[in-house]
């Protein structure tokens, strides 16, 4: 079997909700009938709900999905982890620990005959200005050197509240579905992106709703939605494209082949009927 594929998964959100341990194991054996397939496995972040690497200590849990990324690692499965804002102060653990490859922004990737735009999504286009804020602090080395020095029994206890009430409060907004182009920041940076340079595939987590669209000719943007309320992954084939599923339906959520990128004519129209 060959190992010439590309594949993501997103916001499992582990350690929240009383069903985390079956999603974990699911995503396990998720891991486990792709493996033979698998080249290169890109999580795209908020796979646990909270997480925050101590200097000797880190949370209790996710054995299991650490284990199986560890060993998938050893045998040569290359992995990006792109932190979300649930996980962001993983710190260098899963870097140190796994030997995958953390990022902390969106980035490039080429892929077989493919360019890719990758990132979790989190703080990108014209978002809240307040969330940016919060965002920067979290980010900032002060804010995580102060938060080491409280006691985790403390700051587990507000993070693990913070995100059951943000839930609550998204849920009852239903911020889960696609809000449009203007409003969508994924969107918007994706085109910002676009201006500069060509992808054949913008993939993107955090907004938990699977989602497949052509943003302009050539490309596709991805969302791969979740493994939290859904059980979304999405896989790029070489020569086929890529498909977006659910792992709990038998047919594909979409299937979106390469698309030639436009072409620019390398001389004007006029000069073409001369010869
Ligand atoms: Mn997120």
């Amino acid at each position: 079997m060959q190992k010439d594929r590309l594949y993501f998964v997103t916001d499992a959100h582990l350690g929240s909700g009383p069903d985390s341990p079956q999603r974990e194991r699911e995503l396990c054996t998720l891991l486990d009938n792709i493996e033979p397939h698998c080249h290169t496995l890109v999580l795209l972040g908020d796979m646990f709900d909270f997480w925050f690497t101590y200097r000797h200590l880190v949370p209790r849990g996710h054995v299991r999905l650490l284990g199986k990324l560890a060993a998938m690692a050893d045998n040569g499965t290359e992995i990006h982890y792109f932190t979300g804002n649930h996980d962001m102060w993983l710190f260098d653990y899963l870097t140190n620990e796994i030997g995958l490859t953390q990022h902390e922004q969106p980035a490039t990737l080429t892929f077989g005959e493919c360019t890719f735009l990758i990132g979790h999504g989190d703080g990108l286009g014209n978002t809240d200005p307040s969330f940016n804020r919060l965002r920067r602090l979290f980010r900032s080395p002060f804010c995580q050197r102060m938060f080491k020095l409280l006691p985790s029994a403390f700051t587990f206890g507000i993070a693990h509240r913070w995100s059951d009430n943000n839930k609550v409060r998204h849920a009852q907004q239903d911020t889960l579905r696609y809000l449009g182009d203007e409003r969508e920041g994924i969107v918007q940076y994706c085109h910002q992106r676009l201006a500069q340079e060509h992808f054949d595939y913008c993939v993107f987590g955090h907004r938990h709703t699977p989602l497949a669209r052509q943003l302009q000719q050539g490309t596709t943007y991805i969302n791969v939605g979740d493994w939290l309320i859904n059980r979304n992954y999405a896989y790029f084939a070489p020569g086929q494209g890529l498909t977006l599923l659910d792992n709990r339906q038998p047919t594909p959520l979409a299937n979106c082949p390469i698309s030639e990128p436009p072409q620019t004519p390398s001389q004007p129209p006029e000069n073409q009927h001369q010869q």
